[in-house]
């Protein structure tokens, strides 16, 4: 993985706006951090593209996949699906941009839905279990089975299995039983994710921090933008 070793840094969903994101990333140079972002660069924001193409060339960076990016991919390979996808705040133009770059897509169609680091957090992109949908049955290398199945699922097109899943609501704040399963399953200690803004002017911690929700509404263009919620609400080190 990029940046073994490094402290850990969380991205919440940025949605096009990359102003903002450059504010939050300023007190962390790439060299010194180990980048996660949790999906959702896209959409309502006007720079969904732009914010994709920064993460993907930021050192030691990964990006997981949203449930924006699978909408944003469903839209382009068909075209049935633009209206859907601008009513949950697709910008036309970022559509014609990623149309003309296959190499974005390609990179896209390869995002992971998880990432486990070393010290046993696991990063998503809803609050949610969900996951499991993906999987007929529970294997023992569960994060690399979801993943490959999310990886087939794009290339075979299969998005809206993907964007029912990951636009599951999240749930782990108020489904601790739930959570502590899901953590068993994928042999994990805590779950990061985004998906939904929290309130707070930093990352919410729910159950002791096994449940830390990075969405502080960062997007200025979100409906759910949070007006007076610092950047640090969405980027932050993990502890
Ligand atoms: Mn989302």
């Amino acid at each position: 993985m990029p940046g073994d070793g490094l402290p850990v840094l969380i991205v919440g969903d940025v949605h096009g706006d990359i102003e903002r994101l450059f504010t939050a990333l300023k007190p962390y140079p790439a060299a010194d951090w180990r980048t996660i972002f949790l999906g959702d660069l896209v959409d309502y924001g006007m720079f969904g593209v732009g914010a994709l193409r920064f993460a993907r060339d930021r050192p030691n960076s990964e990006v997981l996949l949203g449930n924006h990016e699978v909408a944003m991919l469903w839209a382009l390979r068909d075209p049935g699906r633009i209206g859907f996808w601008i009513s949950i705040g697709g910008q036309r133009h970022d559509l014609d941009e990623l149309s003309k770059d296959e190499p974005l897509q390609e990179w896209m169609r390869q995002r992971p839905a998880l990432v486990r680091l070393a010290d046993g957090t696991l990063a998503q992109h809803c609050g949610n279990d969900a996951y499991l949908d993906l999987v007929p049955v529970v294997e023992s290398d569960l994060v690399e089975v979801i993943n490959g199945r999310t990886r087939e699922l794009l290339a075979t097109e299969g998005e809206g299995i993907l964007w029912h899943v990951l636009s599951s609501a999240n749930i782990f704040e108020t489904q601790l039983a739930r959570l502590e399963r899901w953590l068993e399953l994928t042999g994990s200690r805590r779950a990061v994710f985004g998906h939904k803004p929290h309130r707070g002017s930093r990352p919410a911690a729910y159950h002791d921090g096994k449940a830390l929700n990075f969405d502080g509404g960062l997007s200025r263009s979100h409906r759910l933008h949070q007006r007076a919620a610092p950047v640090a609400a969405s980027v932050a080190p993990l502890d």
